[in-house]
């Protein structure tokens, strides 16, 4: 039973998953901010071309602003 109940938990938990949690999930140092790579090791489809036009302020990696401005523009799945 307590097996059960952790996996439920865990369901929910990432049922109830926001953007900002995928993008937390993704800030694979912790640093508040995604790098080319991060974002690589989550969406392998996204090019550096495609990075650098999320990469509002080219300062080579995306903050939670232009995350979400990504996402809003389809550029990374939310
Ligand atoms: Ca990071
Ligand atoms: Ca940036």
């Amino acid at each position: 039973m307590k097996l059960i109940t952790k996996t439920t938990v865990a369901t929910i938990a990432l049922l109830s998953a926001s953007a900002a949690f995928a993008q937390l999930a993704a800030d694979a140092n912790g640093d508040g901010v995604l790098t080319i790579d991060e974002v690589q090791a989550v969406y392998p489809d996204i090019t550096a071309e495609s990075f650098s036009t999320m990469d509002l302020n080219a300062d080579g990696a995306l903050d939670e602003a232009e995350v979400q401005s990504a996402q809003e523009a389809g550029l990374m799945p939310a």
